[in-house]
């Protein structure tokens, strides 16, 4: 029987690297369309995806869509990457994103449960579960304290999905991920902010950068290596939930310094700090201990920070340039 995945959040960064390294599999793959009033699909226009895979209107607060959108697709396994992901967003928006990021992982859950129950499942559980952190270094074993509207909605689908695993015997699994970036990562996040933000001061576009709390410290690896972490997650035998993370944190200075440096600019010259970037309760660090994920799937993060923020400039850079 042919491989067929289901992606809810296609039209995002990680559903787009997904769904190509899914193909690249063989694997005939739907994506869920939350469909807007502009077109959504760069991303997968990006990565040449588009073409190639089979989209079915459907937005997660609407379990009736969801339901029909397993029925077509008929998927042996279900990737929920859809949600409203911006931390800052949610405490703007704290009953979408309550709505989208935590019942939607529940509807998702409960149509397969409706349909097939025997489809495997990932949820795209997050890092920000941890918050206030409890442990220096955050493993599956660290207890959580969500600090935003967006990581309590995350925690709600986080053990909706345990508990759909231990009720219904699913296949269910989450990944706890820590930050992943790539040129594809919405603007509004401070990794592309920033890569996006030296192009334009290159090229003589902008005069400075408005950052925030650039003392906050995270754990950021590149969005193509933790979408294979996805994928080998629902290959195993028995499902689990796994830190996905490189084990190295760095302040969103230290990320500006490599930024600017790739350019041959002084980040000191340009970034200011504006504190309505500031939020109202800040997750100060991150660090995540990938060992089980290292063990059990044989997964480690392939790219350095430093790698990954010179691929994003260069990106932003021919970008910039061809505008
Ligand atoms: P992203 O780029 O923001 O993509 C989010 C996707 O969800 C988009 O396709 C968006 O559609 C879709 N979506 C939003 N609301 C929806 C709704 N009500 N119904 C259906 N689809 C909806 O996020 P990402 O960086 O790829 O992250 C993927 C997932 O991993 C998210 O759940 C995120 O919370 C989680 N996560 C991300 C990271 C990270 O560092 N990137 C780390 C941990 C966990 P539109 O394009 O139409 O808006
Ligand atoms: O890039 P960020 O907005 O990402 P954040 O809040 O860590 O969330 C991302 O990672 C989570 C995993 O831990 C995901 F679950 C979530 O969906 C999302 O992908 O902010 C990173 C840090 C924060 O401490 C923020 O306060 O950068 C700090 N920052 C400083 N200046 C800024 C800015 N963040 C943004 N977005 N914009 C600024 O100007």
């Amino acid at each position: 029987m042919s491989k067929r995945a289901f992606i809810t959040g296609i039209t995002g960064q990680d559903g787009a690297y997904l769904a190509r390294f899914l193909l690249d599999k063989g694997y005939e793959v739907f994506g869920l369309l939350a469909r807007r009033s502009s077109s959504t699909s760069w991303r997968l226009e990006y990565l040449n995806v588009l073409s190639h895979i089979k989209l079915i209107d459907g937005d997660l607060t609407d379990l009736a869509a969801i339901i029909r959108a397993l029925r077509i697709a008929k998927p042996t396994e279900i990737y929920n990457l859809g949600a409203q992901s911006f931390v800052g967003s949610s405490w703007d928006q704290p009953i979408l994103t309550g709505q989208a990021t935590g019942i939607g992982v529940t509807n998702v859950l409960e149509a397969i449960r409706l349909t097939d129950s025997s489809a495997r499942f990932y949820q795209a559980s997050t890092s920000e579960m941890f918050g206030l952190i409890q442990e220096t270094t955050q493993s599956e074993k660290t207890p959580f304290y969500p600090r935003s509207p967006y990581g309590v909605a995350k925690l709600y689908g986080h053990w909706m999905t345990v508990n759909y695993r231990e009720s219904f015997n699913m296949h269910a699994s989450s990944g706890i991920l820590f930050n992943h970036e790539s040129p594809l990562r919405g603007i509004e996040f401070v990794t592309r902010k920033v890569t996006d933000g030296v192009a334009r001061i290159k090229l003589g576009r902008q005069k400075s950068l408005m950052l925030g709390n650039i003392d906050a410290q995270r754990d950021w690896g590149f969005a193509g290596d933790y979408v294979e972490a996805m994928w080998l997650m629902l290959q195993q035998d028995q499902p689990d939930d796994y830190v996905i993370a490189t084990g190295v944190t760095t302040t969103v200075r230290d990320m500006c310094r490599i930024a600017f440096e790739r350019v041959g600019l002084d980040y000191e010259n340009y970034v200011k700090i504006d504190p309505r970037y500031y939020r109202p309760a800040e997750v100060e660090v991150l660090l995540g201990n990938p060992a089980k994920a290292k063990s059990r799937l044989a997964w480690s993060a392939k790219t350095s920070l430093k790698e990954l923020i010179e691929m994003m400039v260069d990106a932003d850079l021919a970008r910039v340039s061809a505008q």
